[in-house]
């Protein structure tokens, strides 16, 4: 496999010899490895992009082009190092922003960023004030992108395309797991009204259309060693939706006690001081330009996005494990439970996290 993935790097625009190409991370979707290269030379992050999720990826990788000229171009506006606080494709050979192997198989680089630091959790309510404060600065400074973006994600947190996924699913239940899971199956259900009431507030523009990255995992930011946000980095997902996709996402992530697949469902819950600094930091930058109506569903979209990964994980176990990498046949099960005990910790501390967004918004 190394000599592949050394065969592959060689594709691109890279400085200095590579010396090796490495697994890096555990994300569920694309594969990604570290390309090294000799000392003086930039190291670099190689990904395989899945195919079969984001489609066309060309069109993908235009996306993230465009978002990350923007900011580059913002960072040097305002006197920062474009170089470390947005991220930088470097091309291909033949000046494309990816690679297509002999399998049909798209792969892109971008620079590795020195010096940084990515964490696996919220280990403190600093980190999330700074991780909130990260992707406020993010969403306003794409705010004023006026290049369209292509939506190669069609559904993509939308609620009710995945309640047409979910529906074709059940009725298919192509591997026979459906009568198992007849309890979670009635999480789902006894929610489906109260989330199509909200979505319907995005559909008729009430709540508006904006850039946003859609996934806000506490690693998908680079801290410097003085653990400010330095650059938001996995820009696959940007895409013109809503801001509190991003909010929601990333209290999914940041609040949990314990971890997205914890069989100890003891350990999960929603912790309320992160919750609370993680909305400070995210509303220091975003409550000049957000909306009445999107600062009042601001708790919300946090139930929302947990909801929804709730059903996409369900989802996928009844179908039989398509969508995402599983490390188990009850993975997806398991990772169900414990974000549907995420959930119902938020659903009984909802009023107190509406009274902190109302209360950093005075
Ligand atoms: C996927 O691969 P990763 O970890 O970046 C998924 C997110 C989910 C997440 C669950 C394109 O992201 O939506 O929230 O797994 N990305 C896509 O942890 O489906
Ligand atoms: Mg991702």
């Amino acid at each position: 496999m190394n000599n592949k993935l050394i065969s592959i790097a060689q594709n691109f625009q890279l400085e200095g010899e590579i010396t090796a190409v490495e697994n890096l991370g555990e994300g569920f979707i694309n594969d990604t490895f570290i390309i090294k290269t000799v000392d003086g030379a930039p190291n670099y992050i190689l990904q395989r992009k899945n195919k079969r999720i984001f489609s066309p990826i060309p069109a993908m990788m235009d996306n993230i082009q465009k978002v990350c000229t923007h900011i580059k171009m913002k960072v040097e506006k305002a006197g920062g190092d474009p170089m470390r606080e947005a991220m930088t494709i470097i091309p291909a050979t033949d000046g494309k922003l990816y690679f297509v192997d002999e399998d049909e198989e798209y792969w892109a680089v971008c620079l590795f960023i020195d010096d940084t630091i990515a964490y696996n959790a919220a280990e403190t309510p600093e980190l999330a004030t700074a991780g909130g404060k990260g992707i406020g600065k993010f969403q306003s400074l794409v705010a004023d992108l006026k290049e369209p973006l292509t939506n190669i994600l069609p559904g993509f947190h939308d609620i009710r395309y995945r309640f047409n996924q979910w529906d074709a699913v059940l009725s298919k239940d192509p591997v026979g797991r459906k009568a198992e899971v007849s309890e979670e199956i009635g999480w789902i259900e006894s929610r489906r009204d109260e989330m199509l009431d909200f979505y319907l507030l995005l559909e008729n523009g009430t709540i508006p259309t904006r850039i946003s990255h859609n996934d806000t995992k506490i690693n998908n930011i680079l801290f410097d060693k003085k653990g400010e946000v330095l650059c938001v980095i996995d820009l696959d997902t940007v895409l013109s939706s809503t801001v509190l996709n991003d909010f929601g996402d990333a209290m999914r992530f940041y609040t949990n006690t314990g971890l997205e697949d914890d069989t100890n469902l003891n350990n999960v819950s929603m912790n309320i001081e992160i919750f609370k600094a993680f909305a400070k930091g995210y509303l220091e930058e975003a409550k000049t330009f957000l909306t009445k109506k999107e600062i009042e569903y601001l708790a919300f979209s946090a139930k929302y996005i947990t909801y929804e990964q709730v059903l996409r994980f369900l989802m996928d176990y009844i179908d039989g494990d398509n969508y995402y990498k599983t490390k188990s046949p009850e993975h997806n099960l398991v990772r169900t439970r414990a974000q549907y005990k995420l959930l119902t910790s938020m659903e009984e501390q909802f009023d107190a996290m509406n009274r902190i967004v109302r209360e950093y918004c005075q």
